[in-house]
């Protein structure tokens, strides 16, 4: 897919996911939790809608709730909270639990992380946004795994029946679930196809990568239709030892592994930096 971008504002994007992974690897270290796979696999595409794609009004639902550190890292990144929000993570009476729970704090409008879930929040939002001719947009960022819930497809009916283009789904298709590969666990493709027939405008991306995912925005506003944009992405990028590896979804970082993945992810953004 061609695309092109700014140089500054490339290097801005891979600046700010950078500094996002570093702060939630931080965050499941001092918390001592798992979940660090499922972060390092949404990482770019949260970057990028925040930073790339959404305005100051639009709303994010993290349907797959799981990955709240990536999400709650984001918004330190852009100042909605500071660092002792970040530092309460996982801690007695905290704003910013394992799962976003509704979040005045970090202005998360509805708890995530009971899978399947998310797709009808964001439907929702469309329709009242849509019925009072704003041009607020909600971005719904889905995991694969929840596919397999029937309130996702529920809800993909029901955003094409109104044909709210002012929802924008973007799937985390690291093709990993809880227990296994999707599909060994509950066949998804041809997922194109079969988002394509619930009538959605379905766009393919590469999940880990600003052009081509700066593309699949271009992409998605040639099409009358609502865009459901297909991530591909690896669960635990980044993580070496564990990508594309179902442990990486469960597994704590013992200390020898935040180090090594700590210097992983950043000799990868020093890469990506002089390869611009
Ligand atoms: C309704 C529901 N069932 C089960 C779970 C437990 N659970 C947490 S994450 C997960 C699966 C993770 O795989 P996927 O949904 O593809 O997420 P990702 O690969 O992006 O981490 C499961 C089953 C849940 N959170 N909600
Ligand atoms: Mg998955």
């Amino acid at each position: 897919m061609p695309a092109a971008m700014n140089p500054t504002i490339h290097k801005d994007l891979l600046t700010k996911a950078f500094n996002i992974k570093k702060r939630f690897l931080e965050m499941y270290k001092s918390a001592n939790a798992g979940h660090v796979g499922c972060s390092l696999s949404v990482a770019e595409v949260i970057t990028y809608v925040r930073f790339g794609w959404m305005s100051d009004t639009d709303e994010i639902i993290l349907s797959k709730g799981h990955a709240a550190a990536a999400l709650y890292s984001l918004l330190a990144e852009d100042g909605t909270l500071n660092e002792a929000d970040i530092q309460s993570f996982y801690k007695n009476n905290t704003y910013l639990a394992a799962h976003p729970p509704v979040n005045k704090l970090g202005r998360i409008p509805f708890a995530t992380g009971s899978l399947g879930h998310g797709l009808s929040i964001a439907a929702g939002l469309g329709l009242a946004q849509k019925l009072k001719k704003t041009d607020k947009k909600v971005f719904c960022i889905t995991s694969d795994g929840e596919i397999n819930e029937g309130s996702t497809w529920e809800a993909a009916m029901f955003i094409a029946h109104h044909n709210l283009k002012n929802v924008v789904w973007l799937i985390d298709r690291n093709k990993l679930q809880g227990f296994g590969r999707t599909e060994d666990v509950m066949k998804l493709e041809p997922l194109d196809k079969k988002l394509a027939a619930f009538g959605f405008n379905v766009v393919v991306a590469e999940g880990h990568d600003f052009l081509s995912l700066e593309a699949s925005k271009i992409e998605s506003q040639k099409s009358e239709l609502p865009a459901a944009i297909i991530c591909n992405t690896t669960k635990g990028n980044g993580w070496k030892t564990y990508e594309d590896k179902v442990d990486c979804h469960y597994l704590p970082m013992k200390d020898d592994q935040y180090e090594l993945v700590r210097k992983e992810v950043e000799n990868a953004y020093m890469h990506h930096l002089e390869n611009l």
